[in-house]
């Protein structure tokens, strides 16, 4: 099958046809969002010819099908990316140019999907796009949140939330498949009845939704593969109540439509936070039933009711706990639909399914009250008592009288039905998300799983798609490495260590170091238009861009600049070399403390500003509303990538490997994947500082956190800082809760939980040598820059997703 590129001449009609057919004007008086359109449907058309040409080939090649199901897929931007994958890029940014069309102000008329909080649901988006890019025939299942993440304004240094009703002007990208929409049933009760003598269950007298789906396509690069983003839309199968409306209650008559809707509503805004919410709960069971449903129509159509192939035809992947109740869905539908017994139906059930663990923190273990799953879910729990009785059962085998190693197995357990057991328990594998995450996973979390079976426990470490972070996100960079080393690392993101021997070549250095400026006069721009403030790209760009939370500890980054501040306000000697410190990071909108962390970080900034001598040396950006396009600004511009969550609590991070990939340099603890990135560039090539996590785990009892405040003077000076008026002349109470937690603890708990005092004085030190390397040894610097992103093929997705084919899913390839 050949589908012939678009000349630009093509791509120029195409623009101007589309134009006048939906808009009826000419390309001078459309307005951006008519030419965004015009172009988007000209880009849709390109890519859905390749889908129509691809689609029927899974079917006649039978090939086995993955569904990733997943609460989260923060995709980004399609348009720009899938003129990338098209490998088109240039005819259309030419076609455009001669069109006389700003090419960046109509790509940012795009509405961004924020169907995401973070790492887990952007991991999500790079699978996709390397499932694309390797053919292997996959969908993507999540739920269509009307209104994405919060978009987030910065108003007198406090976070403010904004809806982000992101459908608002329509989505060009997604096809309504309305003929495939399926019901989802909640509430009711459980009735026993008898069939060809066996007994069987059904639900009676229940709530049902209907789920419609909407797919968005995802391109694989130069690849004619396209694979679905299918998202579920909630809608009310009676759109109004007849009977109240002709009574004449019409507030009440369509209640019932607005109740049901809230399921696909919104996003919850937690990340690495479980909150115990029954919407919550029932989005979840809505997106893993509809799902489920959806393959097994599918896979019966096919194959007819042969319900014995099912797992060589189809593999579902739960991201994290959160679709996780589509496993008893799946023994549900076998054995109430489809007439399966139970030892066959979990059986097959096991097999189809597979589970990633993205956390250990405690409070993002799902666990959800037995009375809400028995009330909204009754044939569901049934089923989760009957795993639950068997396992138990077979655990008592294993473990006779250890009733407390049991209880902390189980799926039901002190009134609460645990997720991840559920997940370990009635699944094939488990997986960690880089090496050192795996290693808790074994050792600590999953402990005694892991001593009954140890070979279901897996380690791929995560990845990023290098199509959006680099060729789409930096192509200053791309266009220099192709002159440097051809392009075969497009395909093979592994190439890039080819770039190694350059790192001792001054004149490729030189041109590395001015793609970098390049960038940050990018960023510059996009931050003077977009907050209106300026910033130096002479300076060091040093960025920490994630979610707020505490364990990233941004809270240390920030008293680190302060102590700066203090050494050269009380010094007039004193100087390092400039640096704009750039924070990127939304706070969970009822999250107290990450949001009082944010003020922090705005008053510093206003101190420092203050002050003519510190404000030479040093600036603060808080850049608002960090999403995934700003992120492919940001990024390319980074100097310095900061990754500084306590050893032991960040699974893995992706960020970390889209700034090394764009040639930034690490400063970090021994955590998540920065314990690899530390393997692949070497000591020298990155700023490790603070405690390991076998070192954490080991002062958790004997630390005080005042024992540093007392000894260490600097450290002392900036905690006095937060409640001594400072900061907050207006208000010096404002950071005494952050000043109490650290020293004190709260509710009971321990002092300083992530050790933010404890590793201040080594990360102040590691961000000294750091400055003194980029300042006066400038040419190391750049080589160390180089050498990040030479090393950094390994950590493209597209390695990641052959790794869990090969070791899980056991796709294979289409032919095209
Ligand atoms: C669960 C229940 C109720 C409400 C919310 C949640 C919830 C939502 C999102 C819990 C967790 C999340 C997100 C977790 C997340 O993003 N984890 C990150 O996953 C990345 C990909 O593996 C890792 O790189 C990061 O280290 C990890 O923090």
């Amino acid at each position: 099958m050949i589908v012939e590129r678009l000349t630009k001449d093509q791509i120029k009609e195409s623009i101007v046809s589309k134009l006048q057919r939906h808009f009826g004007c000419e390309t001078s008086d459309a307005t951006d969002d008519q030419i965004y359109q015009a172009v988007a449907l000209t880009v849709r058309d390109e890519v859905m010819k390749r889908r129509t040409a691809s689609r029927g080939e899974r079917k006649r090649q039978q090939a086995k099908k993955l569904y990733y199901l997943s609460a989260e897929f923060l995709v980004g931007r399609a348009m720009h990316n899938n003129m990338v994958t098209l490998v088109n890029e240039n005819a259309y940014m030419e076609a455009l140019d001669e069109l006389g069309i700003e090419k960046s102000r109509i790509f940012e008329r795009e509405p961004e999907p924020g169907l995401g909080n973070g790492g887990l649901g952007r991991l999500a988006a790079c699978f996709l796009d390397s499932l694309s890019a390797l053919k292997l025939p996959a969908m993507g299942c999540t739920i269509r949140y009307e209104l994405g993440l919060f978009r987030q304004r910065i108003v007198d240094g406090f976070q403010v939330e904004l809806p982000d009703n992101w459908l608002k002007n329509g989505n060009s990208w997604e096809i309504c498949r309305a003929d495939q929409a399926v019901e989802v049933r909640f509430n009711g009760y459980v009735e026993e009845y008898v069939e060809d003598g066996r007994i069987k269950f059904r639900l009676m007298n229940y709530n049902a939704v209907q789920a419609v789906p909407y797919d968005m396509p995802v391109l694989g690069y130069d690849s004619n593969m396209v694979n679905m983003l299918r998202t579920w839309s909630a809608r009310s199968i009676t759109p109004i109540d007849m009977q109240e409306f002709n009574r004449g209650q019409y507030v009440a008559a369509t209640e019932d439509k607005e109740l049901v809707e809230a399921i696909s509503k919104v996003l919850y805004p937690e990340d690495n936070h479980k909150e115990g919410k029954e919407l919550r709960l029932k989005q979840q069971y809505f997106l893993s039933s509809a799902s489920v449903q959806y393959a097994l129509n599918d896979f019966e159509k096919t194959y007819g009711p042969n319900w014995h192939m099912l797992p060589d035809k189809l593999v579902f992947h739960v991201n994290d706990t959160h679709p996780s109740l589509a496993i008893p869905e799946l023994m549900r539908i076998l054995m109430d639909e489809k007439g399966l017994g139970w030892d066959e139906a979990e059986d097959i059930t096991r097999r189809c399914f597979n589970y990633t663990n993205h956390t250990v923190l405690q409070e993002a273990l799902e666990r959800w009250p037995q009375h809400m799953m028995r009330t909204l879910l009754p044939r569901i729990y049934m089923i989760l008592e009957e795993m639950n009785r068997r396992l138990c059962a077979a655990l008592f085998d294993a473990f006779p009288g250890q009733w407390e190693r049991i209880g902390r197995m189980a799926i039901l357990a002190y009134d609460q039905v645990h997720m991840a057991n559920l997940c370990v328990a009635m699944t094939s594998t488990t997986n960690g998300v880089s090496q050192i995450h795996s290693d808790i996973l074994r050792k600590q979390t999953f402990k005694d799983y892991c001593s009954l079976d140890p070979q279901k426990f897996l380690g791929i470490t995560n990845g990023i798609t290098h199509r959006r972070w680099l060729m789409q996100a930096n192509p200053a960079l791309a266009n220099l490495l192709n002159e440097a080393i051809g392009d075969s690392w497009r395909k093979n993101p592994q190439d890039l260590e080819k770039l190694l021997p350059f790192a001792d070549d001054a004149a490729f250095r030189d041109e590395f170091a001015k793609v970098k400026y390049s960038n940050k006069l990018r960023l510059a721009e996009f931050i003077t238009r977009n907050q209106g403030e300026a910033i130096d790209p002479n300076t060091i760009i040093d960025v920490q861009a994630k979610r707020l939370h505490e364990y990233k500890r941004q809270l240390m980054n920030i008293l680190g600049v302060l102590v700066l501040y203090n050494r050269i306000v009380d010094n007039p000697n004193y100087t390092v070399a400039p640096r704009t410190y750039i924070f990127g990071a939304k706070a969970s909108a009822g999250y107290y403390r990450a949001k009082l962390i944010i003020k922090l970080i705005n008053s510093v900034k206003e101190l420092v500003a203050r002050h003519p001598r510190a404000s030479q040396m040093i600036k603060i950006v808080f850049l608002q509303n960090y999403c995934v396009s700003a992120a492919e600004t940001l990024i390319p511009a980074a100097d310095v990538s900061e990754q500084l969550s306590t050893a032991g609590k960040e699974a893995s991070g992706t960020g970390n490997m889209k700034f090394m990939m764009n040639g930034a340099v690490t400063i970090g603890t021994m955590d998540g994947a920065n314990v690899e990135i530390f393997q692949q560039v070497g000591p020298e090539n990155i700023y490790i500082f603070g405690m390991s996590a076998d070192e954490v785990d080991a002062s958790y009892g004997s630390y005080r956190s005042s024992g540093i405040y007392e000894t260490m003077p600097e450290v002392r000076r900036v905690l006095e800082q937060l409640i001594d008026g400072t900061l907050s002349p207006d208000n010096p109470h404002m950071f005494q809760e952050l000043y109490h937690a650290l020293l004190f603890g709260d509710g009971g708990g321990m002092a300083d939980p992530y050790f933010v005092l404890k590793d201040l004085p080594s990360y102040i030190s590691a961000q000294y040598q750091l400055g003194e390397d980029y300042e006066k040894r400038h040419d190391l610097w750049l080589r160390k820059a180089v050498i990040n992103t030479a090393k950094s093929g390994i950590f493209a997705s597209d390695r990641t997703i052959a790794e869990y084919n090969e070791q899980i899913w056991h796709l294979n390839p289409l032919e095209l």
